[in-house]
């Protein structure tokens, strides 16, 4: 762990590297990074390699040099053949596995845009016009068809991964306040390098980065006064307090600087030891406190404000990191006890906003992208519990995986579902949606997990934006996936009988290593789906749990 992380620095500053390429957003071959491995339950996954205790074990960021070796160990060794495959029974098994799966990705397809809502139906040409709900996917931000794209003043780069918790709250103000933007997206320092054409804009390379009106700003509280000063009036509502209210301004620079202490404090904890408990705790009172006394759910009353955009990406990431790493939780689900009602009602409260969830990551992607970007986290006991649940490997109760069918609510308690999104057909049609909408690209880096991993190895566990897909798997992969997608969309039973024949001819034609190289891929593809990047949570839910489903039938 790097206990020499300069604290008073108000930063995440990336100094290890991460990560891998690809997955659902990519329209043709934008990179997206990807996360470390987790795991199966150990109650469905018993006898493999693929158990969740040796890769939890594996996932613990550890000595980054040891994994350096590891890597290039692995580099020099590692093979992208079919291995006991030869090429005649590659083609034949092919063969079988195209007509074993009578549905094509076509049919997969129409069968979804069936299901779909008009609003879902609509989704890819919203995103393009930019209008209807935001996306991860956007590049550019219309609201809505009134505003012309070449009237856009505003040019946001912002992290590929949406990891950065700067580039969170000034593409949370962007949107609140519906000014039009581009999107840019930039990868950070951990998992690739930056464009030339960034360095020069932007030469520490540090994200966000605007360009208003043709001025570039570097440093998201500079854009974020800037945006509230020029877009005023219409559409675009005010988001401090006006003027003349100086008590409401006074409490906000009061509370500006509250959101820095409580930073500061849960960096000193999450990065240090134990003694650093008690300060998160006093400071993480004082905002409940305030909250407490505002005369409305928001910071500042009933309305959101600049005060809630700069909180939200690092309570967010507390909320998350606190409960993983030390076992301490702030966020509960609803009715559930709590020492602190008045955040988690700001929760539910910020929850309301397309603005916020829009921009919302879940557990697992910030306590897989927290330590690459501090260089390094610290365990303590007591959160191995939480820990177990959020890398999928067991519910808190013990009795089987949590990214297991079927779900248990809430992650068994310690991650509040996202009611807002819908029920879970709609999780499921959204997962299928980006499976399908890319499904060649997404075999293709599943691939990776049985293929040789890249040469100049990444520090992260892993992380491998380099690595080669084994090709021999590709078939077998995308099969599985056509299975996996009509699990999602009409149930688990109704392809029981195919799965069943599936797993029958990978074993018999390809034998025990290519079924371990497909279960490799599919697992490699599981612990990689990023939210919000990829799919908001309930659709990443079900997407690993329906991979694992797969996966378990062939253990
Ligand atoms: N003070 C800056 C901090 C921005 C910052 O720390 N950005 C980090 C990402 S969270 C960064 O760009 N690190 C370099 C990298 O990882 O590429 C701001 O508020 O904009």
């Amino acid at each position: 762990m790097n206990r020499g992380i300069t604290r008073s620095v108000a930063m995440l500053s990336s100094s290890v590297v991460l990560t891998g390429l690809l997955a659902f957003n990519i329209h043709t071959s934008e990179p997206v990074e990807a996360f470390p491995s987790a795991v199966v339950s150990r109650s469905s996954l018993p006898t493999s390699k693929y158990l969740t205790s040796r890769l939890a074990a594996e996932k613990r960021p550890g000595n980054p040099f040891q994994t350096l070796f590891g890597d290039i160990a692995s580099s020099l060794t590692s093979s992208i053949s079919g291995g006991s495959m030869n090429n005649s029974n590659l083609a034949e098994l092919d063969t079988i596995l195209m007509s074993m799966v009578s549905s094509s990705w076509e049919d997969i397809r129409s069968d979804l845009e069936s299901k779909q809502t008009p609003e879902e139906r609509a989704f890819r040409s919203n995103v393009e016009k930019g209008i209807g709900l935001a996306s991860p996917l956007n590049k550019i931000r219309l609201f809505d068809e009134s505003n012309k794209e070449e009237d856009i003043r505003v040019t946001l780069y912002r992290d590929h991964a949406s990891w950065c918790p700067y580039c969170q709250k000034v593409w949370m103000f962007l949107e609140e306040k519906k000014i039009p933007y581009r999107v840019e997206k930039i990868n950070m320092r951990c998992y690739g390098e930056k464009p030339a054409s960034f360095q020069r804009l932007q030469p520490s390379g540090a994200i966000p980065v605007a360009i208003i009106d043709g001025k570039t700003l570097n440093q998201s509280n500079d854009i974020i006064y800037t945006l509230e000063q020029l877009f005023t009036g219409g559409d675009h509502k005010p988001m401090l307090p006006s003027q003349d209210d100086t008590s409401k301004r006074m409490q906000a620079q009061k509370l500006l600087r509250l959101e820095r202490s409580i930073f500061s404090a849960w960096m000193n904890w999450l990065t240090g030891s134990a003694r650093s408990k008690g300060s998160f705790i006093n400071v993480l009172n004082e905002v409940e406190n305030e909250l407490n006394a505002s005369d409305g759910d928001f910071f500042l009353g009933e309305t959101v404000t600049l005060v809630d955009c700069m909180f939200a990406p690092f309570l967010e990431r507390m909320a998350a990191s606190m409960i993983f790493f030390k076992g301490f939780q702030i966020r509960v689900p609803k009715g559930a006890k709590t020492d602190y009602p008045a955040i988690n009602k700001w929760f539910d409260a910020m929850e309301t906003l397309e603005s916020y969830t829009l921009t919302k990551g879940c557990y697992y992607s910030h306590c897989w992208d927290l330590p690459p970007q501090l260089g390094g986290c610290t365990f303590e006991d007591g959160g191995e519990i939480s820990e177990n649940a959020i890398n999928g490997e067991r519910l808190p109760d013990g009795s089987r995986g949590s990214w297991e069918l079927p779900l248990e609510p809430h992650l068994g308690g310690v991650e509040p579902d996202w009611d807002w999104c819908g029920g879970e057909d709609v999780a499921k049609r959204e997962a299928v949606e980006r499976i399908s909408f890319n499904h060649a690209a997404i075999v293709s880096f599943a691939s990776r997990g049985a293929g040789s991993k890249g040469l100049i190895p990444y520090s992260a566990p892993l992380a491998d934006p380099n690595a080669v897909p084994n090709e021999a798997v590709k078939p077998s992969v995308d099969a599985c996936l056509r299975i996996v997608s009509l699990a999602l969309l009409n149930g688990v039973d109704a392809v029981n009988e195919d799965l069943d024949k599936i797993v029958g001819t990978l074993s018999k034609q390809g034998g025990s290593q290519h079924v371990e190289n497909v279960v490799a891929s599919l697992a490699y593809l599981r612990d990689r789906i990023g939210v919000p990047r990829d799919m908001r949570l309930p659709a990443a839910r079900q997407l690993r749990a329906h991979i694992n489903y797969v996966i378990s039938k062939m253990l």
